[in-house]
């Protein structure tokens, strides 16, 4: 994947691209140390660093909450876009029709998703569109002092000991309901599936939402709390090993068909799916709901990737707009002419 120029000094590591991973650094986080976003960050870099994408070719967006504060640190000559809280769906959309050539990336948090965002959230997903949402979900408002938000767990409590006693709002299973087309839980102590699950996302066109369990060690870590790392640790059941194969990299990988599923994304890259204990098959959504079910009724955090469906248009595919960004088309192929004006005007009379 990578290549080691010749130099006379140290040799340097850099990408298919020539680029270094200092490229795809931001600034320094002001994050907690030993909070799960900074991980996610960390991981973020790696995968756009190894798939190659040109930062100057992403757009970052984000809403309010400390993890909507983490595209600073990455990418940091990305093009970039911190909206209102909960709004940030909107706003990607707005920069997707303006420039369709964009690979777009959204940082948001449970609480900027699932509470204010809701409404914004569930028609990003039911258009597919094409970017890829993450939500680092620590089942708690950090930046506001740890009070919980709409995915914590029944029962599960604050450092006070008060019990939350509302039912969660399970986002990977809103999203797959609503017709996403890429859905993934993980965990941010889990460098190497969250790794692959990121790298399959850049790759795959139309949405892709990654909800990752992000532990807030400040308001959200203690025992009681159902998102903290020991909790985790207790009840991550992972569905599958992932092997992420880009399409620049053409490896024949030897693997047994009875055990592992291939599903070709898009662009020719190859996500590989190693069976563990269950049958699990990512393509057969009615199946993976149930899935859902179950193990929410286990309390079991499943993490993998819930569901993949490679084929479909995405929401600027459908709109059949024109192949060249919108943001920099003259005025003479955006704006109507006086003479067609005028006999729109005419029609009216
Ligand atoms: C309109 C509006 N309402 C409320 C707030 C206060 N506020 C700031 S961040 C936040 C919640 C952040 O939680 P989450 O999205 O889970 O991010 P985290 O800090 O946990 O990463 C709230 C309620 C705000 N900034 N704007
Ligand atoms: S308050 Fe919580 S979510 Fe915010 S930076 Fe600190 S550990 Fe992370
Ligand atoms: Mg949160």
């Amino acid at each position: 994947m990578s290549t080691t120029l010749e130099s006379p000094t140290a040799p340097r590591k850099v990408n298919r691209l020539g680029l270094e991973i200092s490229m795809y650094r931001g600034g320094k986080s002001t994050l907690c140390a030993g909070c799960g976003h900074n991980a996610i960050t960390e991981r973020i870099i790696e995968a756009f660093y190894e798939m190659g994408v040109r930062p100057s070719q992403v757009i970052k967006l984000s809403g309010i909450g400390c993890s909507s504060k983490t595209p600073a640190y990455f990418m940091g000559t990305s093009h970039g876009f911190n909206g209102v809280h909960g709004r940030m769906p909107s706003v990607a959309t707005g920069a997707l029709l303006a420039n369709r050539t964009l690979q777009a990336i959204g940082l948001s948090g449970d609480g900027d998703t699932a509470s204010i965002g809701i409404g914004q959230f569930v028609h990003a997903m039911r258009r597919n569109v094409p970017m890829i949402y993450i939500i680092e979900d620590n089942g708690c408002y950090g930046l506001t002092k740890g009070q919980f938000s709409a995915t914590a767990d029944i029962g599960s409590t604050l450092k006070s000991g008060v019990a939350n006693d509302l039912p969660p709002i399970d986002t990977c299973a809103l999203a797959i309901e609503l017709g996403a087309t890429f859905v993934a839980r993980s965990f941010s102590g889990d460098k190497k599936q969250l790794s692959s699950i990121l790298k399959a996302a850049v790759a795959h066109r139309g949405t892709a939402m990654i909800d990752v369990i992000s532990p807030c060690v400040t308001f959200n870590d203690h025992p009681g709390s159902t998102k903290s790392y020991d909790y985790m640790k207790q009840h991550d059941e992972p569905l599958h090993e992932i092997d992420f194969v880009p399409h620049f990299e053409n490896i024949e990988v030897d693997y047994d068909p009875g055990e592992t599923q291939d599903v070709q994304l898009h662009d020719g890259s190859h996500v590989r799916l190693r069976k563990l204990d269950r049958n699990f098959d990512p393509t057969d959504r009615k199946n993976v709901l149930l899935t859902i079910e179950e193990a929410r009724a286990r309390n079991e955090v499943l993490t993998g990737i819930y569901y993949l469906q490679p084929a479909g248009k995405d929401f600027v595919e459908l709109l059949n707009l024109v192949d060249e960004p919108l943001a920099t088309l003259p005025q003479d192929r955006v704006r109507p002419s006086r003479a067609a004006l005028e006999e729109i005007m005419e029609e009216l009379r």
